[in-house]
């Protein structure tokens, strides 16, 4: 039996396929409520074909609980946040996990680390631990890491479909764990150890972080001088070795925001042109209100609250809001002491901030003017829906004309 901790956007639907696909598992999470509510019945997140998932793994009787399980195999799947005015990361969740492990499992347990951790935190941090308690990695317990790839969104079938890394102290113990993923995953499953496996995931997001911000650099560029950058891109992209992803708001996210800044935080004189990329993505949500402003002036629009912002998410057709372009743009105005924008998201049914709508048409009767800043499929299906408003699209999926771009 595998007792997968913490039950969030990765450890859920991991538990989820690992019950599905036959394995005994106990998800432990410490918030009572969202365990009350997967014993209840409902998912926590929408995600696609997560809820059939769901079903699946009841039927193959997961439980969940809030308590730490006695057995042989963990893996851990809790939050790894950053440390915003280090860049460094905070690994208290994940060494708070290890040690309620330590508290019930037998001699020679494998703990399986899931989350994201930058280079070198299992020697600074995971280790030590287990050594405080006077236990010895490789003897008592067994150290894994098994970073997750899989893009939110897509989550079901990339989980089953992608190759994945596993990073072990011991190659034997690497296999056995290699033979437990095999269990749903086709993908082709990397073994290596734990240094290697904790390095390539975060310069797999730093890949990512990187061209999209050359991307980016590439729509202000041509701003500057009136060239149109998606046909720029869509014709370099012909070329067989080119592939330019889109410019767009900034990025978003709690992996492609975030990963990039623990190279730079660990390898301050090394990591240049990371640390670039990571600096013109983060411009990106100013610049986007740059050109409101710009927008604004031209169609004659003096009142912010008479523009509209569409999208609260981090990325299309989730529901995920951490880091969000949009929720940068609202701080940025915030300190700028602009109030009154107005703001719409289908996906997001809390009050995240002033001035949010629930619905849709009550938003289009009160603005001039809309933003699209995630390009949900309500939008990319529907783009006249807009018909009559001035529209900047960040997003390059409205295909209309005097539509105005990055
Ligand atoms: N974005 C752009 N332009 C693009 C692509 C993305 O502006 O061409 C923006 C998105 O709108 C979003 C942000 O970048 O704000 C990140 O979105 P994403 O869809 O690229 O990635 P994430 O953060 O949802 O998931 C990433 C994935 N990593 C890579 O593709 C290398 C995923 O496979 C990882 O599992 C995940 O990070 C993670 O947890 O690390």
């Amino acid at each position: 039996m595998i007792n997968i901790i913490g039950l969030g956007y990765i450890g859920l639907p991991t538990a989820l396929m690992f019950a599905s696909h036959g394995v005994g598992v106990v998800g432990t999470d410490y918030n009572k409520e969202l365990v009350d509510t997967l014993n209840a019945g409902h998912t926590t997140f929408e995600e696609d074909g997560l809820d059939e998932l769901f079903g699946e793994a009841v039927k193959h009787g997961i439980k969940f609980t809030t308590e730490y399980m006695r057995t042989d195999t963990y893996i851990i799947a809790v939050p790894t946040p950053y440390d915003k005015a280090s860049k460094k990361i905070d690994a208290s969740y994940v060494t708070e996990a290890v040690k309620n492990v330590i508290d019930v499992c037998p001699k020679g347990a494998t703990v399986v680390i899931e989350s994201t951790i930058s280079p070198g935190t299992v020697d600074k941090f995971v280790r030590p631990v287990i050594e405080q308690f006077g236990l010895k990695t490789g003897e008592d317990i067994n150290l894994v890491h098994a970073p997750e790839r899989i893009i939110p969104g897509n989550m079901v079938y990339e989980l089953k479909h992608n190759s994945r890394t596993i990073g072990a102290d011991n190659p034997e113990i690497g296999e056995k764990v290699k033979e437990y993923y095999s269990s749903f995953c086709e993908g082709e499953i990397v073994v290596t150890d734990i240094r290697t496996a904790e390095m390539t995931k975060v310069v797999e997001n730093t890949f990512r972080d990187i061209n999209i911000a050359f991307a980016n650099e590439l729509a202000k560029i041509c701003r500057s001088d009136n060239m149109d950058v998606y046909e720029i891109i869509s014709i370099a992209n012909r070329h067989p070795r080119v592939n330019i992803l889109s410019p767009g708001p900034g990025v978003g996210g709690h992996c492609i925001s975030v990963d990039p800044w623990f190279l730079v935080g660990d390898y301050p004189s090394l990591a240049n042109l990371i640390k670039q990329a990571r600096m013109i993505n983060d411009s990106m949500p100013e610049y986007v209100l740059g050109r409101i402003s710009e927008i604004m002036k031209e169609n004659g629009i003096k009142d912010v609250s008479r523009v509209g912002l569409y999208g609260l998410t981090y990325k299309e057709n989730v529901d995920d809001i951490r880091e969000s372009p949009t929720l940068q743009m609202l701080e940025s105005m915030e300190r700028h002491l602009a109030s009154g924008i107005k703001v719409y998201d289908p996906y997001v049914k809390r009050d995240i901030c002033e001035n949010q709508y629930h619905d849709f048409d009550k938003f289009l009767n009160d603005v001039d003017m809309v933003v699209i800043l995630v390009g949900h499929s309500e939008i990319r299906n529907n783009p006249e829906k807009l018909l009559g408003k001035i529209i900047l699209d960040t997003r390059n999926i409205c295909r209309m004309d005097g539509v105005y771009r990055l």
